[in-house]
């Protein structure tokens, strides 16, 4: 009766030893990863721009770390912030994701914060842009940008370009009113006038009554902040409204511009002058190779600034798996803490005392490049931190 069970369990010892060995043959060995994003609605040009960008950093940088496979679990929040929260903690305790990522408006992003905080899970924010955002939890990092970051070089560039007078137009939430009071302090400052600050709401916006104020006030210049999606409707309004022929100057975050929409925005939008982060025209070779990669998986797409955060984001996360062997938790979130690398926006590096991005901010002016329009990048200010940190 002794003679069989040894063989068995030897078999059995062995069995476990290939096991232990080769941990990737099991399915609930991969390392999740939770991407939150506006698939429909308003929003849905960011959560496609981000996807496709994410899917792209996967496939060539591959998507095994430690043996292990990486899966990115992708949810639609429609952009509506209780289903953001719902979404994450479904991820969180279901999945187990070992980070959460994506997050395309403000309220997705702030509504996440405390589950982050409360599971220890990292969250990247791979698009959501108010200043207060990497405060709001010790665990989030950002691979995008910040309105403060992009709305005081425009006020600069415009204070030393001769404009005296400027009306402000924000979307009436938390990065439009970053990037009005960011906008307006440092124009100040540099001896500018702004007779009226104006807002629309982030859902629905009506551009031609702010408009028609813009008209009868007459200022040199207006400066607008929207959120990526709605720059090619309100160029519309601008134009339709002979805005653009009365000699009030367009200047603006280049959300306005957005290479997702830019192409298609007509003569109008020539000339207009915006300061971030990131234009497709960028001239590096890094750049080149993103921007061509992009079109080619996605029919010929433009990648847009929301691209490259969510490009940039999975860059961090999956770094900081390989330093951190595959465990999430604290040890992720040390290994993104100080990363530097080469984006194809260009240099950046993720802070390790804010966990906020430092990047270059270029002044850029609409031109045609080849027939197309494009953010030709003409200035930069090196290695700008989050000025809203400051205060
Ligand atoms: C936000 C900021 C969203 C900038 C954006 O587009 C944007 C945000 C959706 O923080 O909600 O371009």
């Amino acid at each position: 009766m002794q003679g069989p069970r040894f063989p068995f369990r030897a078999a059995l010892a062995a069995g476990l030893a290939v096991a232990a060995l080769l941990p990737a043959a099991r399915a609930q060995d991969t390392l999740k990863i939770g991407l939150v994003l506006p698939m429909t609605g308003q929003q849905a040009t960011t959560g496609r721009q981000i996807d496709a960008a994410v899917k792209l950093y996967l496939a060539q940088n591959g998507a095994t770390v430690a043996g292990r496979k990486i899966e990115v679990v992708l949810k639609d929040d429609a952009s509506n912030p209780d289903q953001t929260r719902r979404l994450a903690q479904e991820l969180v305790v279901n999945d187990k994701v070992v980070a959460l990522a994506g997050f395309g408006i403000t309220p997705s992003a702030m509504a996440t914060a405390p589950i982050a905080t409360q599971s220890k899970t990292p969250m990247v924010v791979m698009a959501a842009a108010t200043s207060a955002i990497t405060q709001a939890s010790p665990f989030v990092v950002r691979t995008s940008f910040t309105l403060p970051q992009a709305s005081v070089s425009i006020a600069e560039w415009a204070a030393k370009n001769g404009i005296k007078k400027a009306v402000t137009l924000v979307s009436d939430y938390a990065p439009g009113i970053d990037a009005e009071r960011y906008f307006v302090d440092r124009f100040l400052l540099n001896g500018g006038t702004v007779p009226e600050k104006l807002r629309t709401p982030l859902r629905a916006p009506d551009f031609a009554p702010v408009l028609q104020k813009v008209r009868d006030l007459a200022p040199q210049a207006l400066f607008v902040f929207l959120p990526s999606g709605q720059g090619a409707a309100f160029m519309k309004q601008f134009a339709e409204r002979g805005l653009d022929k009365a000699g009030v100057r367009l200047i603006a975050t280049g959300d306005v511009t957005d290479d997702d929409q830019l192409a298609d925005m007509g003569d109008v939008a020539l000339g207009v002058v915006t300061s971030h982060h990131y234009s497709a025209a960028h001239k590096s070779p890094a750049n080149q190779k993103f921007v061509e990669a992009f079109r080619k998986a996605n029919n010929g797409l433009r990648p847009n600034f929301m691209a490259v955060g969510g490009y940039d984001g999975m860059r961090v996360i999956v770094e900081g798996l390989k330093a951190s062997k595959g465990a999430g938790g604290e040890a992720l979130l040390a290994a993104m803490k100080g990363q530097i690398f080469e984006s194809p926006r260009g240099p950046v590096l993720i802070d390790a005392q804010t966990r906020d991005i430092v990047q270059d901010i270029y002044i850029r002016k609409v031109e045609k490049v080849d027939g197309q329009l494009y953010n030709v990048e003409f200035d930069v200010q090196k290695g700008v931190k989050d000025p809203g940190k400051a205060r």
